[in-house]
Order: C-alpha cells, then sequence, then structure tokens
C-alpha cells in the first residue's frame, strides 16, 4: 500500500495521478487509461469519491420523473437496441397519435412529477410538426412539467425528414416547450466500435456537433457512454476526452450517464452483462477524467439498486428518479424496470450513507412543501 495525502493506493503506479488529483490538475489520456486498466478499484475509487465529495459534499440528488415513448419503430435498426421494431412492424410496434400520448402521460402525472423524458424509434413519418404538436399538448396539460427530449440522434433525424435545417428544428422544437435534451445515442464514438453496435446511427462527430448546437440554441443537455460491449478502456477514455472538449466550448451538458450495456435479446446477446467492477470504475473513471462536468449519474435502472447505491461512493452524486415505466433496458432483459417509489428512491440514499436531495432537471433542489407526493 502507498499512501498519497489522504488517497490509499494499492497500485504505486497510481501515484503520480493521485497527486495530480489532490492538486485539483486535469487528468491526460495516458492518466486515464491508467485509471481505467488498473486492477486497484479501490483505489480508483478513492479518488474518484475525493472528487465528488469536493464538489457535493454527500448530496445525492434525485427527481420524480416519468419516461414516454411516442414510438419504438425505428429505422436504425442498431444491434445494441432491443426496444426498436423495424418500420411496418405492425404486430410489435406503437406509435402514439399526440392524444394518446398525452392520455398515457397522464395515467402517471400529477404534480409531483417534475420532468418527462421523452425519447423514441427513429420514425420516417414523425416530422417536426409532430414533436411541435405534442410539446403543446403535453405544456398544456401539466403547465409545470419539464420536456427533457429527443436526444441528438433522434433530432438529427427529425431534421432531416422534415428537410430542415438542424438549428431551425431544435429551435422550432425549443419554442414549442422542449426544455432540455436527454444524453442517449452516444454509445461509443469511436467509429470502429459504431460500425459493429449501431452502424446506420449519427455519427460520433455529428453527435457532439448537434450537441453543441443545442447548447448554442440556449438548452442544456445530458451524455451518456454506453460500456460493456466491444469497446476497450482506450474507446471510454477518447470518449470521455471528446465529451470535455466540446464541454470547455459549451458549458451545456450538465450531466454524464455511463450505461451499462444489457445484452439480452439484441443482436449481441452472445456478451455477457457487465460485471460489478466494471460498473464501478467506469463511473469513478468518468468523475476523474470528466473533469468541467458537474453531475454523474448511477441510473439505478441500468446500474440495479445495489451497484448504484455503492457508485456513489465512486463519484456518482445522482440516482436518477422514479421513473413508473422503463421500456429501453426492460427490452434488452433489465429487471428494475417497474419504477421506484420516492420514499424508497431516498432510502436507498440514506443507507448508502449519503443526503437525499430532490432536485428538478435543472438540478435545482425542490422545496419539501411544494411536492405533493
Ligand atoms: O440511447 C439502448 C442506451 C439509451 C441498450 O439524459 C442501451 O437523463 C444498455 O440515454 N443496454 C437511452 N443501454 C437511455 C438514456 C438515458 C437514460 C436515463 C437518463 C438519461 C438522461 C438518459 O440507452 C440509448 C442507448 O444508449 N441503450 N439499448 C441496451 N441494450
Amino acid at each position: 500500500m502507498t499512501d498519497v495525502g489522504t488517497l490509499r493506493l494499492r497500485d504505486p503506479a497510481l501515484g503520480s495521478v493521485a497527486e495530480k488529483v489532490l492538486a485539483g490538475e486535469r487528468l491526460d489520456r495516458d492518466e486515464g487509461l491508467l485509471l481505467a486498466t488498473t486492477d486497484d478499484l479501490l483505489g480508483v475509487g478513492r479518488m474518484a469519491n475525493m472528487i465528488r465529495e469536493r464538489l457535493h459534499g454527500d448530496t445525492t440528488y434525485y427527481n420524480i420523473n416519468r419516461h414516454l415513448n411516442p414510438t419504438n419503430v425505428c429505422v436504425a435498426s442498431c444491434k445494441l437496441c432491443a426496444f426498436y421494431v423495424p418500420w411496418r412492424d405492425r404486430d410489435r410496434g406503437w406509435t402514439y397519435s399526440v392524444d394518446q400520448a398525452v392520455e398515457i402521460a397522464a395515467r402517471d402525472v400529477d404534480e409531483s412529477v417534475s420532468e418527462l423524458h421523452i425519447v423514441g424509434g427513429l420514425h420516417p413519418k414523425l416530422l417536426v410538426a409532430y414533436y411541435e404538436e405534442l410539446f403543446r399538448a403535453l405544456k398544456q396539460r401539466f403547465p409545470w412539467i419539464h420536456l427533457k427530449a429527443l436526444t441528438m440522434v433522434e433530432l438529427d433525424f427529425i431534421a432531416k425528414a422534415s428537410r430542415l435545417p438542424l438549428e431551425e428544428t431544435i429551435e422550432r422544437l425549443r419554442d414549442a416547450g422542449l426544455d432540455s435534451c436527454p444524453g442517449g445515442g452516444a454509445e461509443i464514438f469511436n467509429e470502429d466500435v459504431r460500425s459493429q453496435i449501431c452502424d446506420h446511427k449519427t455519427d460520433g462527430k455529428r453527435w457532439l456537433e448537434i450537441a453543441r448546437t443545442v447548447h448554442e440554441v440556449g438548452l442544456k443537455s445530458n451524455c451518456t457512454m454506453l460500456y460493456g460491449h466491444v469497446e476497450s478502456a482506450a474507446d471510454r477514455v477518447d470518449h470521455l476526452l471528446a465529451l470535455r472538449e466540446l464541454q470547455d466550448e459549451t458549458g451545456g451538458f450538465q450531466c454524464l450517464i455511463p450505461l451499462a450495456f444489457h445484452p439480452q435479446n439484441t443482436e449481441l446477446d452472445h456478451l455477457p452483462p457487465t460485471a460489478g467492477n466494471l460498473d464501478l470504475q467506469t463511473m469513478a473513471v468518468s468523475r476523474l477524467v470528466l473533469d468541467n462536468v458537474p453531475h454523474l449519474k448511477a441510473y439505478w435502472i441500468m446500474l440495479g439498486e445495489k451497484i448504484a447505491q455503492v457508485a456513489l461512493h465512486f463519484g456518482a452524486n445522482d440516482l436518477d428518479g422514479t421513473i413508473l415505466d422503463e421500456r429501453i433496458t426492460r427490452a434488452a432483459g433489465g429487471s428494475a424496470g417497474a419504477g421506484m417509489a420516492r420514499r424508497r428512491l431516498e432510502r436507498l440514499i440514506t443507507e448508502a450513507g449519503r443526503t437525499p436531495v430532490l432536485r428538478d432537471t435543472l438540478y435545482r433542489p425542490i422545496e419539501e412543501a411544494s411536492v405533493l407526493a
């Protein structure tokens, strides 16, 4: 064991990285790679925890949210995905009219719900006018709600299908009620990896360009990294560095969500699910390398409750929300998809020795008195 300041390390090679972490200095690619490949999981975790506590103390955010998937029809056919059905598969596909989508949302939304997370497939008939109408109708029915909707991949597709410039598409959607964007679709930016897991999707460079445009138009967004499939440790570090570079420019990312790959029912079902060590080390490396994105989410739906709790000591400071009806992970064999009561989510956080703080989508604490649930 080596001690660097208050940091206890089993791998002495981590010593110089630990010194930089203690001094609050930015890490480079080689250092990121060392963190991602060492077998000193606890050493990496201690460093990430130090940064997490410097930024947020014990505070752990969660929110009261609902998911809405207007369609599962998708022309992209990504190998990583078990959620989509091909265009014209009438048995398994759903596409909600605006009225249907609002009624489905209304089943589960009351005034305690602060966020609707809206994502879906790339449906060739759902153009910008559909989403404008949907957002306006949702805002009219639930005026208090924040609409976090449409990944960079969906925005790219909607703009092209509607034959509109990207910026104009985003501005129209913003004017119709879009408040921010979720982080999905980033996967791993490396093109060779993308060709194996999502070959017809918006490429990595374009994903970043669209995020830049979203930020320029004045909206915040999240970002994700899908790990535990065919990518290497270097691919993960490069992905984080690309996000870091854009964040230096725009400051528009609020939160990173590392997404644990679920292989079941996908074309990659020969791969094993992620190991707990990889989940925790990826969380910690994300916190250490992506030093300019304020929040790091342990998405309990994908990690499971127990790993998500432990992740609160490996860099994470957010668990996401109550959700109720999650379909993307469930389609891929995830077992945690039924949603969680608010009190239970709070208990997960306190059991982990952290302090729960109810937040809105922009990470502003919500006063207890204003919540009915
Ligand atoms: O874009 C798809 C991923 C994403 C699988 O921004 C899969 O607050 C694992 O982005 N195994 C959607 N992952 C989820 C997402 C998200 C979730 C929660 C919060 C936020 C946020 C964003 O899920 C997709 C894709 O990257 N995904 N299939 C799968 N088999």
